[in-house]
């Protein structure tokens, strides 16, 4: 994100949660189970809540190093081929964004203090955030290791108006963790996780349904979902570059220009989006295995179906949006029996070739086999929620809608004849999707 992108944001209606008008029924919320039924189902217009939590990995950092609060300070290795992970807003004032490059970001602010992530603390960090979030409902999607969207229509009578239990979070998060956390409530995920963004950091903004549209309207095109830095260009070309001029567009326009996105673009830029939030049951291993036709002592062939199995593993490992740290090869004889053989690795696997290259060791850990194979299989143990990107893009990181309404939408801009071929936005968090 530019300077100008930055003014921009600030000038966007971030009103603080106090000085909201209050909502119908909000004031007689002791005891809340006394609400009426009207201001019950008034408040549950807008209960879907985007909790994310502000400079995550930095903000864990400075629980142990307090005296760096204020500072600009970048997580992130050192090495030269690295990219800053987290960057606390005051290096953001110098323009440092995730993803950057670490070079790039010492030379735009040499003052910051420069941190290695530790990776196993943000993942224990991140457990104890979705406890908060799982206490509060049980109707908690997350997003990455440190966000989630969160239904807490049930709440309300046992809790509170959705800002309440909106601040209740940020209170507790703050309490118990001691860090910050951001909330955007709305009547839709799409526009929960604009508001979130848009309060950013330590701030919370109800968007109400009425209100919904109008704000909408007064974003940049690139605040909708999905829509990243070539769609941007495509529309701008032709004049379009605020959500109200989406709105404004005909239709067949839009899909002339975007093919299937242009309707869901367009549908977005009046603030509809039905998706309800979708809880994800953490899974605590996820695997593939294979029975071979003929039992089999062909060592090429093992290594074959294993890749097949990595790439199959991978595939739902990302697609559940985690990565394993221990695993598992599983081997079965001609006569039934059965071993497995499992490895812990340091660095948290989503990728199948790295499924394979530690299952390939494992299988020559086996040594000699006494008969024929009959069956292999691949399991991944360990689960965590996988962070944005550490190490590779992310593009693998994002969830699993956005990230198909990004490809969709940049296979479609790319036949526009543009140089990328990577979404601009993913490669740069900090840009286009603010
Ligand atoms: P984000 O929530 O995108 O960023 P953030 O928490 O650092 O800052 P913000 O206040 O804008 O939310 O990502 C959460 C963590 O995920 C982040 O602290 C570090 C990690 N991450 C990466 O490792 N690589 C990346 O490219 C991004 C975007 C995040
Ligand atoms: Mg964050
Ligand atoms: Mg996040």
């Amino acid at each position: 994100m530019g300077p100008d992108a930055d003014k921009q944001q600030r000038a966007q209606p971030t009103m603080p949660a106090k000085l909201q008008p209050q909502l119908p029924g909000e004031r007689h919320l002791q005891p809340a189970g006394r609400l009426s039924e009207d201001a019950l189902r008034e408040l549950r217009r807008s209960s879907i809540m985007h909790v994310d939590m502000d400079a995550f990995f930095v903000s864990v950092e400075l629980r142990s190093r307090p005296e760096l609060k204020g500072r600009p300070v970048i997580v992130g290795y050192p090495a030269e081929r690295s990219v800053v992970l987290s960057a606390s807003y005051e290096a953001r004032a110098f323009g440092v964004r995730s993803a950057m490059p670490m070079a790039v970001a010492a030379r735009m602010c040499p003052s910051a203090v420069i941190i290695e992530p530790r990776h196993k603390l943000y993942y224990e960090v991140s457990g104890q955030i979705m406890a908060i979030f799982g206490s509060i409902t049980d109707l908690v999607e997350p997003l990455s290791v440190d966000e989630a969207f969160l239904d807490v229509g049930g709440a309300i009578r046992r809790l509170g108006a959705p800002q309440e239990i909106g601040e209740l979070i940020r209170a507790r998060v703050f309490r118990e963790l001691g860090i910050t956390a951001s909330v955007g409530i709305a009547a839709s995920k799409f526009v929960a996780k604009i508001a979130s963004t848009r309060c950013k950091p330590d701030g919370l903004l109800l968007i109400r349904p009425e209100e919904t549209v109008p704000y909408l309207h007064s974003l940049p095109v690139s605040a909708l979902w999905g829509v990243g830095g070539k769609t941007v260009e495509v529309l701008a070309r032709r004049g379009i570059r605020t959500v109200a001029d989406v709105a404004a567009s005909p239709l067949p326009s839009l899909r002339k220009l975007l093919g299937a996105a242009g309707e869901h673009v367009y549908r977005l830029s009046w603030g509809i989006d039905p998706r309800p939030v979708t809880p994800v049951r953490l899974e605590k291993s996820i695997g593939a295995e294979e029975t071979f036709a003929t039992d089999t002592a062909d060592d090429a062939l093992l290594h074959r179906e294993l890749l097949r199995l990595s790439h199959r593993t991978a595939e739902r490992l990302r697609g559940a949006g985690m990565h394993a740290r221990t695993v598992a090869l599983k081997l079965r004889y001609a006569d039934f029996s059965t071993i497995t053989r499992s490895r812990t690795v340091s660095t948290p696997i989503d990728s199948a070739q790295l499924l394979y290259a530690v299952a390939v060791q494992l299988l020559e850990s086996v040594g000699d086999r006494p008969m024929t194979v009959r069956l292999v299989g691949i399991r991944a143990e360990q689960l965590d929620v996988a962070a944005e990107a550490p190490l590779q893009l992310s593009l693998d990181r994002r969830d699993d809608n956005w990230r198909a309404a990004e490809q969709a939408l940049d296979a479609v801009t790319r036949k526009f004849g543009n140089k990328s071929v990577l979404p601009a936005r993913l490669l740069d968090p900090g840009g286009d999707a603010e």
